[in-house]
């Protein structure tokens, strides 16, 4: 697997004994919290793997990778002066523009200087007399802090798959996670790519365009709709830059972060043709959200949500040429229950006669050769091998540091059975440590910066208020923690989500527990029970001197 070579950052300097608080990851959770500690005037320093900032943005450099919520509603609400500033370029941006971004907040911000890079935190363990976390880091050096904030992202802990001799082949192979900083040519390359999910979607048809051929190993397929991505207009950026705190507002309220008029009419109440209508003008408008919010029961009512699959059937069917090829694209679990993509030419790629795909339901891979990839009826060439098989979500990134609460209780171990968190924010056992957009909050079904921007600035208020009141720690009871997991699974078992083998209840990776993981009641109605609970005095959480 190819390296991403480093590409920036300073040189060595001593990481401090002690600090206020360590946060781990410096993407846009990182970031953000850096700067609100220090304007809190407490100590922090965070360490980062990557050798710049932008965390999911800075590893996913595959071609073709974009956000699939807008650039002006996805970036950070915080700063009026950095919102009215900055320009942005695109409707649906792309890696290196939402790069770009975070590494203006982070100059304009003067975060560089507390985030140690090339550092990944080994282990962190709780001192119960000290009251404090230790904090290892894998060049050996440790440090003391009072909370420790794990900001390492939903999407972080990449995932190979778990296919016999993945060693074996001989040629270049890339993982779209850790793509080369200096990107890779597949001109005349005949290239074999596995997954189709977002970032298979968003790179087949870039890298269709380079190879020789490109073959397509499809185990699941997505449902996708044409993202319609243009250049973003002198009079729209300045409608929404006149009317920003009012969008602001009305994101914070909505149910995915993304403000969106609140459907009443069932699918299954109106004629064909108005539904069909309908979809048609969710499908124009390139927003995923427009699609899953059109109908108030798409996400409960089986029923309701095959009028929307049969659409997207037929569309697919009139896109792809080859019938069969077309048959094979189309998803038999319900819309929105994985994480829908948007594409640019998509579907339209397989009617390139480069671009073969194989529906590996009808002939599984048995094994990578040194020459390619063997199928149970045919085996396949390649100079090239891309994994686009995803992460391990939502709980890898958190689970593969070692963290150790009160009595050495591994927080790997207490999740064994599936995460279990207060409010996707903290655990039970585990004093003083946060986790932002945890498992258990709304997070990936959401615009995760808006959801960031709620957890660093909820997580910030309760260590003020620790600071405030004389207060050491703060700590979910058992029972509330166990009340939230129950909350959380009684959500999601009244939605369809579950009816779906997904990331999102951890069915992509080979012996995880299959439990619902994030927050399926919206954003706004999440917030609102956040607040509640910090102003009744962090109720649920026990706080001590
Ligand atoms: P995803 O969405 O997890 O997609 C991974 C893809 O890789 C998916 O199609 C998987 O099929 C496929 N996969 C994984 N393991 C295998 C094996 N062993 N054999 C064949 N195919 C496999 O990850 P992405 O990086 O595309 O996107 C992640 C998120 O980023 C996305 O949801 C957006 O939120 C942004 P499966 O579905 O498991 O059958």
């Amino acid at each position: 697997m190819s390296a991403p070579p480093s590409d920036s950052q300073p040189a060595s300097r001593a990481v401090p004994s002690s600090v206020d608080v360590v946060v781990v990851g410096a993407g846009f959770s990182g970031m953000y919290l850096l700067h609100k500690l220090r304007e809190m005037n407490l100590s922090a320093v965070a360490f980062e793997a990557g050798t710049d900032v932008g965390g999911t943005w800075y590893w996913n450099r595959y071609p073709g990778a974009r956000v699939d919520v807008e650039s002006l509603a996805y970036s950070y609400s915080f700063s009026e002066d950095l919102e009215q500033e900055y320009e942005w370029q695109e409707r649906y941006p792309t890696q290196p523009e939402i790069l770009r971004y975070a590494r203006h907040v982070a100059d304009r911000f003067d975060l560089r200087r507390d985030i140690f890079f090339r550092t990944r935190v080994n282990a962190a363990a709780y001192d119960e007399q000290g009251r404090t976390w230790r904090v290892r880091t894998e060049h050996g050096d440790a440090v003391t802090a009072r909370f420790l904030v794990m900001a390492t992202g939903c999407l972080s802990a990449s995932k190979l798959p778990e296919i016999p001799g993945l060693d074996r082949f001989a040629g270049a192979t890339y993982h779209t996670a850790h793509w080369p900083h200096e990107g890779v040519d597949f001109t005349g390359l005949r290239v074999g790519i596995i997954g189709t999910g977002s970032s298979g979607v968003q790179s087949i048809p870039v890298i269709a365009e380079q190879a020789a051929q490109l073959t397509v190993f499809q185990r699941t397929p997505a449902y996708s709709l044409p993202a319609r991505n243009r250049r973003l207009r002198p009079d729209e950026i300045a409608a929404m830059k006149a009317n920003y705190r009012a969008f602001r507002q009305a994101q914070k309220e909505s149910g995915f972060g993304v403000p969106t008029p609140i459907p009443t009419k069932s699918a299954l109440e109106v004629s064909d043709e108005e539904r069909d209508a309908t979809f048609e003008r969710a499908w124009e408008s390139g927003s995923l959200v427009n699609l899953l919010t059109a109908y108030a029961d798409l996400s409960i009512d089986q029923a309701a949500n095959d009028t929307a699959k049969r659409f997207i059937h037929r569309k697919i069917h009139q896109i792809v040429e080859d019938p069969r090829t077309a048959a094979d694209l189309c998803p038999e679990y319900p819309v929105g229950t994985k994480r829908p993509c948007l594409d640019t030419g998509y579907y339209e790629t397989y009617n390139r006669e480069n671009v073969h795909l194989v529906n590996l339901r009808r002939t599984p891979i048995v094994e990578i050769t040194e020459r390619g990839i063997r199928t149970s009826d045919q085996a396949y060439e390649f100079d090239v091998i891309v994994y686009a098989t995803g992460f391990d979500a939502m709980t890898g990134a958190l689970t593969s540091v070692d963290i150790r609460g009160r009595g050495g209780a591994s927080l790997d171990e207490a999740w064994s059975a599936g995460p279990r968190t207060y409010l996707g924010i903290s655990s039970a056992g585990y004093p003083n440590l946060f986790m932002i957009t945890g498992p258990g909050s709304p997070s990936v079904l959401s615009n995760m910066v808006v959801s960031i921007e709620q957890h660093v600035d909820w997580v910030t208020d309760a260590i003020a208020y620790l600071d405030h009141q004389g207060l050491t720690t703060i700590e979910p009871t058992q029972e509330a923690e166990d009340a939230w997991v129950d909350h959380v699974n009684l959500i999601a078992d009244a939605t369809l989500y579950p009816k779906a083998n997904s990331w999102y209840m951890g069915a992509n990776v080979p012996g995880k527990p299959q439990v619902f993981m994030p927050y399926a009641g919206g954003v706004g109605e999440y917030r609102k029970t956040c607040d509640e609970i910090a102003a009744q005095g962090y109720k649920g959480f026990a706080l001590s001197v």
